[in-house]
């Protein structure tokens, strides 16, 4: 009975994580800054086509020392950034990523000969059920008008 059990909870395992293939990484870009910038804050949206829910952990980027999930807050009419741990995608929605909302922060800049318009640089995700998630942020000097 037991072993019966086991075999229906394998059998029914991978329908309940979220797989790499679920998770699509739309329109990854960055705004062009001015070259001193001490940071960069990269944008995409995250949709969740898989069954079960997944959640982004983290990034990095080898143009940078680290990479942090932020939030835009308002607080008190002043904007402020906070430092969000993990962000949730449920299955079938989708987390967009854009000025003034959720964005990645590139800090402790290592190569800059990419942050111009045309530019581009790799990106790693890390989701906890999709596991690593390798993009290439586009660097444009206008937002893309088109959001996914
Ligand atoms: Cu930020």
């Amino acid at each position: 009975m037991l072993k019966k059990v086991l075999l229906a909870l394998t059998l029914l395992a991978p329908a309940l994580v979220a797989q790499a293939q679920d998770i699509q990484v739309l329109q990854p870009w960055s705004q062009e800054l001015p070259p001193n910038a001490p940071t960069v804050a990269a944008y995409l949206s995250i949709r969740n086509d898989g069954n079960a829910a997944d959640r982004l952990l983290g990034a990095d980027s080898p143009i940078a020392g680290s990479v942090e999930i932020h939030q835009h807050m308002n607080s008190d009419g002043m904007m402020t950034m906070a430092h969000v741990e993990a962000v949730n995608i449920g299955p079938g929605e989708q987390a967009t990523f854009q000025p003034m909302g959720y964005h990645l922060m590139l800090l402790d800049l290592k190569d800059r000969s990419q942050l111009q318009d045309g530019g581009h640089f790799p990106l790693t995700l890390h989701f906890k059920q999709a596991g690593d998630i390798n993009v290439q942020v586009v660097v444009l000097k206008q937002a893309p008008t088109a959001t996914p």
